[in-house]
């Protein structure tokens, strides 16, 4: 049906039955039809009834239309850009004739029931007033792209009422005008005493401070313990002094040249806006709440899912069922904000049962530039946080030069998020007074803009002045604000210039973290499972409700899995697995486990779940043991590895107590949450004394899959070792397996651990345990071979899966001069171990790593020189060096594997695998021309 012209061609017939029709199928109607009954409805907050059509027809669905249209374009036509002196030019989407109105009709009553919080007849004129009044001030809102009419509703009943005026009484003025002196004071303080060190300004943007002052100021009441905060450089130290009152002193003894750290065993530090703090911070009416800033490293936005890891454990500690307790807080860039694509998956973790926090509070220092790069050139959206419609948030554009519209929007947001438990946004387009950092020149790449911003009035300036004219206060408070500041920063900075600088001592480890220290040890912990905690949980794997649907394939791996466990014979992996994390959680240790398809597996080996085949519902047995356990979350995720990826190392910062486990589909996809790695899980501990007891579980394996699923890159993780940051380990028995994850969490320490899991391992007939491995044995860092010593010349080491493959060849060749030796933990290097094992051959003469991964991957560059230098010259069998991790072709794999096994066992001790016809390369010729 085709929109008539509505302002002639309406009768109630025709408005009838296209009424009718929107109802049962809104999009068999002309967009214009389906716009102007959404309107409609949602004018009646949601009331599903054919609306009153009033007398004047014509002049009554017009405002219904304007009313409409104001609602979901207002904002269009808002003074959000403090660097405009004016208001955007007239939109035609709010233009009279575009409702079928003129000029004429601005004196006409018409019925305004449904607006305003009912405010019953008014002249059309007024109303316009009102509806530009609310939504074309200094604040833009979007929400008409929300489908909840609940949440449209609320925010309609919040802001056309007041019509979206502020409404902030002396004392929440004051406070505004106190808070916006400390952040513009700070910068200035900074400027002056540290010329040319880097504080990355928030000078343009001072109106962040009170914001940020009002949504702490208003959690109490809110019921709002616990804030954690994610944000990047910009205005960060400013966050730190004056929101969450870090000591100035603190502070600038960081600015100060001699600054040294206290020992390098207390790590390498991290640049000042890099570090986090936290604190309580106690409101004006006596509240309390623990703020917490994270610390990050410079890469853009990647924090923001660490972040949200932290308060989901937060919440599960302090079991904050309803998420309303702990916030996260993220404070974005512009640029940043639109350009990251972390952005987006974590965004699109929000409302997922595994991930969900509750709502995040987004608030973009939006200052209208990124680095030297305009918004032209930084994204293709209209606004910066368009990305955040796709989860339906809704979207608050603030001009920064009114802090009280500002300070308004933070308290009604926060408001909107403890209520709904879902995401909001907070754009505060403001500018940046000076370059990106305070050596840089702005007006080499932006001499228009910096133009207009020299001759701005500071914002603080601008808002004192329209208090002292409102009366609101007296010239003489004002400066009183500033003097005390200026005061408390000179008695810090003399206190801080009289003393030597103070060497940074890193803080203990506290709270839940208080019985952990930082040191590797080698020593082995008791991982041992009891045969009454075996029982247990064999007869546990079998557990489902009355009446359960089983699936035949699941039910017989349930019972073999009881049976072999039961019957004491051997497990294999997914076994070993579930005898782990059921042995954890008895212990009282929650256990974690997210990545692709986890529940299940990748491999169909974990079966976490069962599924119901009628009902579909699924179980999962080890998480029903007994009120004695602890949980057991196992995740299917997002598919996303750095968002996801990120998130777990959150949740393991904070809750040290629970074994994390992030898994990834093949090992290959771990480069998609490199940044991840590189910047927390390797480097944290050394950057901010933050530790992390993280798995990462990542399948890795050669088995002619081609070149995507067959590497997890360990050599990126080897390259990354130093310091005992990590574990890097490849385990070849299912008792391993076990003895490793449990060792996780009984250790005084907790590092993160990398494992190259199997895949074609999980169902070798000989990559099995006996349960009595997992009841007697212990985690080993290095397995020996059985073969008499004496008899050896040539020991073979290899780590993972090719041991299988060596051994079978072996078996073949019957040889007994050859000895197969497990390195099962690459790092920390297990150098006493390897020496102990490696010293019974005391007759070789032969030391060859072999590995299946080509010369410049895998494990061979970090156990060359490590073994060489314990005096065991040993020699390299593998792949020769490729560009890509492995063959495309089964064919080519299946020869250069069949090569290298034998080349192990019996060819010269450096051997270099070709590719069916490939060249072998020039560098390593020498060892080429030795075969
Ligand atoms: C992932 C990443 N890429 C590049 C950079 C380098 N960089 C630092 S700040 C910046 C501009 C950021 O602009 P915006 O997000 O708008 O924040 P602003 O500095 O304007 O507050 C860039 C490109 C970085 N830190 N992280
Ligand atoms: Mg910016």
């Amino acid at each position: 049906m085709a929109a008539p012209a509505l302002a002639d061609a309406f009768n109630r017939e025709m408005y009838e039955d296209a009424y009718s029709k929107w109802q049962s199928s809104p999009t068999s109607l002309d967009p214009t039809w389906q716009a102007f009954f959404a309107g409609v409805e949602f004018a009646g907050n949601g009331v599903s009834r054919t609306p009153a059509i009033p007398g004047d027809l014509r002049l009554q669905t017009g405002v219904v239309r304007l009313v409409f249209w104001y609602r979901q374009a207002g904002h269009l036509q808002a003074h959000i850009d403090p660097l405009e002196e004016k208001p955007p030019a007239p939109v035609s989407q709010l233009k009279l004739e575009t409702f079928g109105l003129t000029e004429a009709d601005l004196e006409k009553t018409v019925d305004g029931s449904m607006y305003f919080g009912n405010s019953g007849s008014m002249k059309l004129g007024d109303l316009i007033a009102a509806l530009k009044e609310t939504y074309c001030s200094k604040v833009g809102i979007e929400y008409m792209h929300i489908d909840s009419l609940e949440k449209r509703s609320w925010l309609a009943e919040r802001l056309e009422p007041t019509h979206n005026r502020p409404m902030l009484n002396l004392k929440q003025k004051y406070r505004t005008l106190m808070t916006l002196h400390w952040a513009s004071h700070f910068e200035n303080y900074l400027h002056t005493k540290y010329v040319g060190q880097k504080r990355f300004s928030l000078e343009g943007g001072e109106t962040l401070l009170p914001m940020l002052d009002a949504l702490v100021e208003k959690s109490p009441s809110l019921g709002i313990k616990e804030i954690v905060i994610g944000m990047a450089h910009r205005g960060r130290l400013n966050v730190l002094a004056n929101t969450l009152h870090k000591p100035f002193e603190k502070i600038f003894n960081e600015f100060e040249d001699l600054y040294l750290p206290e020992s390098t065993k207390d790590g390498d530090g991290d640049v000042k806006y890099h570090m986090g703090f936290s604190a309580d911070v106690v409101t004006t009416d006596g509240g309390s709440v623990h703020l917490s800033l994270s610390p990050n490293p410079s890469h853009l936005e990647i924090v923001n899912p660490v972040v949200e890891g932290r308060v989901r454990a937060k919440q599960r500690i302090h079991n904050d069922i309803d998420r309303s307790m702990g916030v996260p807080l993220l404070i974005h860039g512009d640029a940043a904000m639109s350009g990251q694509g972390v952005v987006a998956e974590t965004f699109n973790l929000a409302n997922l049962a595994g991930y969900r926090t509750g709502g995040t509070v987004h608030i973009v220092i939006n200052n209208q530039i990124g680095f030297t790069t305009s918004p032209r050139d930084a994204r293709s959206t209209q606004y910066c946080t368009d990305i955040a419609k796709f989860i339906q948030a809704p979207i608050f554009h603030v001009n920064g030069e009114d802090p009280e519209a500002a300070v308004h929007i933070a308290r009604l947001a926060l408001e909107y998020r403890q209520q709904f438990k879902s995401d909001v946004v907070i754009d505060l387009v403001c500018y940046r007074k000076y370059g990106h950092n305070e050596g840089d020149e702005p007006s080499f790449t932006q001499p228009v803009e910096y133009r207009k911003i020299k001759a701005k009035k500071p914002v603080p300036q601008v808002y004192t002045e329209q208090l002292v004219n409102e009366g609101s206060i007296k010239p003489e408070e004002a400066k009183a604000i500033v003097d005390t500041f200026r005061q408390q920063l000179d008695t810090a900075l003399k206190e801080v210039k009289e003393h030597a600088p103070q060497p940074k001592k890193m803080e203990g480890y506290s709270g839940r973290w208080e019985k952990l220290t930082k040191e590797y040890n080698h020593t082995p912990v008791d991982t041992r499972l009891t045969d009454k905690v075996a029982d247990r949980l064999a007869d546990q794997f079998v557990a489902v409700p009355e009446g359960f649907n089983w699936h035949p394939t699941i039910r017989k791996l349930a019972e073999k899995r009881r049976d072999d466990v039961r019957g004491r014979k051997s497990i294999d992996w997914g076994t070993a697995e579930a005898l782990a994390f059921g042995a954890i959680v008895l212990d009282g240790n929650l256990v974690r486990v997210s990545g692709q398809d986890t529940r299940r597996g990748t491999f169909a080996h974990r079966h976490s779940f069962y599924y119901d085949q009628e009902t579909g519902k699924a179980v999962c047995p080890l998480a029903n043991l007994g009120p004695d356990q602890a949980p057991l979350d196992i995740y299917d995720s997002a598919l996303s590895e750095v968002a996801v990826l990120g998130f777990e190392y959150g949740y393991s910062l904070d809750e040290p107590t629970a074994l994390v486990i992030w898994e990834g589909q093949f090992g290959d996809f771990v480069n998609g949450a490199q940044v991840v790695i590189d910047q927390f899980i390797t480097s944290g501990e050394s950057k901010w004394n933050r530790s992390s007891g993280i798995v990462l579980l990542l399948p890795h394996g050669y088995e002619g899959q081609g070149p995507e699923h067959s590497s997890a890159r360990p050599e990126r993780f080897l390259q990354a070792c130093a310091e005992d940051n990590i574990q890097v380990c490849n385990f070849t028995t299912p008792a391993n397996y076990f003895h490793g994850l449990r060792r996780q969490m009984k250790r005084t320490f907790r590092k993160p651990l990398i494992v190259m899991t199997p895949k074609s391992l999980l169902r070798h007939p000989q990559a099995v345990s006996p349960v009595a491995a997992l009841l007697n044995g212990r985690f080993q860092e290095v397995i020996d071979d059985m073969v008499p010593p004496d008899s050896v010349r040539r020991v073979v080491l290899s780590s993972g899966k090719v041991y299988y493959d060596l051994l079978a060849r072996r078996t073949e060749l019957q040889r007994t001069d050859v000895a197969l030796v497990r390195l099962e933990q690459f790092y920390p290097w297990p150098e006493e171990q390897i020496r102990t094992v490696l010293g019974r051959y005391r007759r070789a003469t032969e030391w060859v790593w072999a590995q299946e991964e080509s010369h410049n991957m895998g494990g061979w560059f970090f156990v060359e020189p490590r073994l060489r230098m314990m005096g065991f010259p040993v020699e390299f069998v593998g792949r020769d060096p490729s560009a890509s991790p492995a063959a495309g072709s089964h064919h080519v794999h299946k020869h250069e594997q069949a090569e290298l096994v034998e080349a192990a066992l019996t060819r010269p001790a450096s051997y270099y695998v070709a590719g069916v016809g490939k060249k072998p390369s020039s560098v390593i010729s020498t060892a080429a021309t030795a075969r």
